[in-house]
């Protein structure tokens, strides 16, 4: 089982990396901005897991450097995404609100369909 979640994991990172989509395009001043807005924003996630790269293509097509953790490698990312945000499940989309509360986002469509909408890029 392992080997076959290795194998398979091997497939979506290379079909991912030969079909890198293009990264999306901002005014310089944009760009900061964004990205300093960005800073509130944590990506949950696996390398290898199909609904995580599904994320991440999306925030390369609307170039959204959130930073990744990756619940493997740390044990306490993992936790933090069990305690807080409810359950062990990638990708997770963590928001840290200014009032002090974290939004915890779960499901690949729901996080790419938000950041589609909270950063657009200009046509
Ligand atoms: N419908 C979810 C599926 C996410 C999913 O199944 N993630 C797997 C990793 S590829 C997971 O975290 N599984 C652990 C679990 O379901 O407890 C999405 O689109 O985000």
């Amino acid at each position: 089982m392992k080997a076959v979640r290795w194998v398979l994991g091997l497939i979506v990172m290379g079909l991912h990396y030969l079909t890198l989509p293009r990264r999306g395009k901002r005014s310089p001043q944009e760009q900061q901005q964004v990205e300093s807005a960005l800073a509130d924003y944590k990506l949950y996630q696996l390398p290898t897991c199909p609904f995580c790269v599904k994320v991440r293509r999306a925030m390369r097509r609307l170039n959204l450097p959130i930073e990744l953790r990756d619940v493997r490698a740390d044990g306490r990312h993992r936790q933090d995404l069990t305690n807080d945000g409810g359950k062990m499940k990638v990708p997770c989309l963590r928001i840290d609100h200014a009032d002090g509360h974290s939004e915890w986002m779960y499901e690949s469509s729901e996080i790419v369909a938000y950041l589609e909408r909270r950063f657009p890029l200009q046509k």
